[in-house]
């Protein structure tokens, strides 16, 4: 097995869908979080000038956090079996990174509170409900909504809507965005129930974001 060295923020961002990943598969990694602090002297020796980055065997740097979790998701099981699979994935978590870039725009670039409000309320009334309702159909579309968006298990899929959905679901704000799609709603639980991710959330640092 080789080892594994993931160097990120301590929060969950980007970082948070390879994390679970490697909670899922039960792979034991270096959980590195540089404090921003640190950031602005160790910047310039990173290949990109941002973070994560994935080190393989202390060689191989690997930087784009979808490149990132994809090659985990490859590399522990979690992205399909065969290349429909994997396309389908990819739709899923494509369709979900729309909803997660625009929330995080809202949540860390605009600064005044009723502005970001207004933001808010236009992801959560207009963009939104139009991903989130292909997204209750597409889940239909395989074991009647009753499994998870891929086959009969686990996969990237699934962990990435559940870490958008520990954003989108903002709480004072939002707690109810999945009541209009059940089959959404049910599969966040029982994403959420599966056993070695729910010891990591139970255990992970706990961070603003
Ligand atoms: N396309 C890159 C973007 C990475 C990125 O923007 N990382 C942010 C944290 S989420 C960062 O490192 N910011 C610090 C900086 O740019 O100095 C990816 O997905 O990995």
């Amino acid at each position: 097995m080789p080892s594994y060295k993931l160097i990120y923020f301590n929060g969950r961002g980007r970082g948070e869908n390879a994390r679970m990943m490697f909670a899922a598969a039960g792979v034991p990694y270096e959980d590195n979080r540089i404090e921003f602090k640190d950031w602005p002297q160790m910047k310039a020796s990173t290949p990109l000038g941002y973070l994560p980055i994935l080190e393989i065997d202390g060689q191989q740097k690997l930087v784009e956090s979808k490149a990132i979790n994809r090659y985990i998701a490859r590399e522990f099981g979690f992205y399909g079996k065969d290349n429909m699979e994997s396309t389908r994935i990819d739709v899923v978590t494509e369709v979900i990174d729309d909803i997660w870039i625009q929330l995080g725009d809202a949540i860390y670039e605009i600064e005044d509170e009723a502005k970001r409000d207004v933001e808010f309320k236009r992801i959560f009334t207009e963009l939104a409900p139009k991903k989130l309702e292909f997204l209750e159909r597409f889940l239909s579309e395989n074991e009647g909504g009753n499994s998870y968006f891929v086959g009969k298990s686990i996969t990237f899929a699934d962990i990435d809507f559940m870490h958008t959905m520990d954003y989108y679901l903002l709480p004072g704000k939002n707690d109810n965005g999945l009541d209009k799609y059940p089959k959404l709603k049910a599969l966040l639980q029982r994403a959420s129930a599966h056993e070695k991710i729910a010891a990591w959330v139970s255990e992970r640092p706990v961070t603003p974001w």
